[in-house]
């Protein structure tokens, strides 16, 4: 058995253990990742495609922001369809901020690239993963390197940050966690394609047949979504039936246009809403959605990993700089205020804009008033566009 020492040890290098490693470089804390995945698959994995300003201003602050810069698309808005017209919700007008459209696999290998380079180290393709010991005073993790020599990885502290179907999570002992839940009667059909967008801003489409969101990577790549039943069979989704259902989900007044193009990458996410409380046992803290998952209507998922791990290096700098435990023992109750907050927009938005089969005409109707009310109200508008550019970090 290899045994190696470091302070903070790391499992997982998605968005939240490499944005971690870097907060914690910045502070003079060493700390080591460790991932199950080739670099390559966790380089290529699609999922996000939304930075709120606060994540944006995280990625600059560490130093790895300059393709970002080059290459994201900065959105003052959005526009939300329903009854077969679009409506602008003016971020910028509404509340002074923006979000930036850069896909999660981009800030994930500018996050690989830069530890790397800076001599970091990220143990891919690893197995046999176990953490121990999480309430001494040197927690462990056990694994097999891709050469399959077992390693014991001494640390101060372990983040758990190995996302839903980790093992961190499931190491805490039975009867410590309370888990909230909640799945919903539908998933999303999503396709990443060579065609230029059908709009300069995102259109989230509420429709009869179903939700649909109209979202891009590139001015020639777009990322669109449909609502599909959770066992949806993509076999039975060849491209033209695919292109005729986001078209007619944009059907009503003045459709946009929508180009066609070559569909690269397809898949279905399913749909739910996950809490675990608390976000910590022992030396164990967990990140990301190895402790929460939001359905990603609300564009929050990545957002809420870069947010809790902001508040652990937080934390753990104030620990290593010996002026004590109080953030470190706040870590859970401050990060899971914020994740309730996403929780209740991620819920919001999902319930306003899908079709439920289940829904009553009355129902319908306040959805449909719901929506009116949102984009009719300048209040209205400025809570979705408070809620969707990010709630301000509270520290
Ligand atoms: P991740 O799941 O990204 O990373 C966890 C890492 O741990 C993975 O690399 C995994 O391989 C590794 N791991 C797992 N078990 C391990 C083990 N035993 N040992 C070592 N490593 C292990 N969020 C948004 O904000 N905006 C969006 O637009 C959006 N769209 C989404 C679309 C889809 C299709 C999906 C699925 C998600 C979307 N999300 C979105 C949410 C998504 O971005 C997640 O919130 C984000 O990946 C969370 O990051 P992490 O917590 O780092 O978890
Ligand atoms: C995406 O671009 O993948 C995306 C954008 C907004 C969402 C969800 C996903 O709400």
């Amino acid at each position: 058995m290899a045994i190696a020492r470091t302070q903070v040890g790391i499992v997982g290098a998605g968005p939240a253990g490499l944005l971690l490693w870097h907060l914690l470089r910045q502070r003079g804390i060493e700390a080591v990742v460790i991932e199950a995945r080739s670099r390559r698959y966790v380089e290529e994995r699609v999922r996000a495609g939304v930075l709120e300003q606060g994540t944006v201003d995280l990625l600059n602050e560490i130093g790895v922001g300059a393709r970002m810069r080059r290459e994201g698309l900065q959105h003052d808005g959005i526009l939300l369809r329903f009854a077969g017209a679009s409506h602008h919700i003016d971020f910028r007008q509404l509340v002074g901020r923006s979000v930036t459209v850069y896909g999660q696999q981009e800030v994930v290998k500018d996050l690989i690239g830069a530890c790397l380079e800076a001599g970091g180290q990220i143990d891919f393709e690893v197995t046999e993963v176990s953490v121990a010991e999480l309430t001494g005073e040197r927690p462990r993790v056990f694994y097999r390197d891709a050469s399959g020599t077992a390693r014991e990885l001494q640390c101060d502290f372990i983040a758990g940050c190995d996302g839903f179907h980790g093992v961190c999570r499931p190491a805490i002992p039975p009867g410590v966690l309370k888990v909230y839940e909640r799945d919903y009667p539908f998933a999303w059909l999503g396709i990443l394609a060579h065609a230029s967008p059908v709009a300069e801003e995102l259109i989230y489409s509420h429709h009869s047949a179903g939700f649909a969101l109209f979202s891009m990577r590139s001015p020639q790549v777009v990322r669109y979504y449909l609502q599909c039943r959770p066992d949806e069979n993509l076999e039975e989704w060849p491209d033209t039936r695919i292109w005729e259902e986001l078209q007619r989900r944009l059907e009503g007044e003045d459709p946009p246009p929508l180009a066609r193009g070559e569909i690269f990458q397809r898949g279905v996410t399913p749909m739910r809403s996950f809490v675990t409380e608390p976000m910590q046992y022992g030396r164990l803290f967990l990140a990301g959605d190895a402790a929460h998952i939001v359905p990603p209507t609300g564009a929050k998922g990545m957002n809420l990993a870069a947010a809790d791990v902001r508040a652990l290096s937080m934390a753990l700098g104030e620990f290593y700089a010996r002026a004590g435990t109080r953030r470190l023992d706040r870590y859970s109750q401050l990060c899971l205020r914020r994740v309730w907050k996403a929780q209740r927009f991620s819920w919001w938005m999902t319930s306003m804009l899908h079709r439920f089969a289940q829904h009553t005409p009355f129902e319908q109707r306040v959805q449909q008033a719901e929506l009116d009310y949102v984009c009719a109200s300048t209040l209205g508008s400025k809570s979705l566009a408070e809620n969707y550019v990010g709630l301000p970090f509270e520290d």
